[in-house]
């Protein structure tokens, strides 16, 4: 499948890129509140601290992307397989809260790339040191798919690599930099997805890491 890139509405906003019907980068648009995101990603993983899960699909391999979550509803992984769980099964406590600055953020990208009224319940945290990678795969563990996902990327630069509805079909390769939020849902709900190997580098708010907050409804 080939996908195009084009620009949507008006052509002097280049804010806004859409990589395929239902999904579409807002470019900076998580950029004016970067500080207080990456505090309230410090406070969650200060009581949900980041780990790496095992695969799934796989007996004892460890994902390189570390992982926490917030919300009422946290995505975890393990030799059983990977589910939505309400209690940390590290700490047998429920996950943190979701951070009010989290919610706004979530709500307003997703009403900007229209998706009115989006409440999501379920926070993943993820972790990229250099050399951490996400491989293909589509999210299909939510029972509703009528509900976008927000995905907001901070620190270090990252190729997140778009495909479509079938794991071999042709896959973009997408830049994505600190403050950019991808917003996905509808039509492209189901599409493969990953996140080439992210390289070395410093970022001069969150150090040597790619932090990549999504937000969902699990239904
Ligand atoms: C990441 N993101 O960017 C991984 N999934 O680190 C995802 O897997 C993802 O960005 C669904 C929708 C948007 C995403
Ligand atoms: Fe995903």
């Amino acid at each position: 499948m080939n996908l195009e890139l084009f620009d949507v509405g008006d052509n002097s906003d280049d804010s806004v890129l859409t990589l395929a019907p239902g999904a579409v980068v807002l470019h900076g648009f998580a950029r004016p509140n970067d500080t207080a995101l990456f505090e309230a990603v410090k406070l969650v993983s200060a009581e949900a601290p980041f780990r790496h899960l095992v695969a799934p699909g796989s007996n004892s391999l460890k994902m390189s992307v570390a992982m926490t979550n917030c919300g009422t509803r946290g995505w975890f992984s393990d030799r059983h397989g990977y589910r939505y769980v309400t209690v940390d099964p590290i700490s047998g406590k429920p996950w943190p809260g979701m951070p009010g600055i989290f919610k706004s953020l979530a709500r307003n990208a997703a009403a900007a790339a229209g998706f009115e009224d989006f409440q999501p319940e379920a926070c993943l945290i993820n972790r990229y040191q250099p050399g951490a990678r996400l491989n293909l795969h589509q999210d299909k563990d939510e029972n509703d798919y009528t509900q976008p996902i927000v995905s907001v990327s901070l620190g270090l630069p990252a190729t997140f690599l778009f495909g479509g509805l079938e794991r071999t079909d042709k896959q973009t390769r997408v830049p994505l930099v600190h403050g950019d939020v991808v917003v996905w849902g509808g039509p492209s709900r189901l599409r493969f997805h990953g996140v080439k190997p992210v390289k070395d580098g410093n970022h001069e708010l969150l150090g040597a890491q790619r932090i990549n907050i999504t937000f969902r409804r699990a239904g």
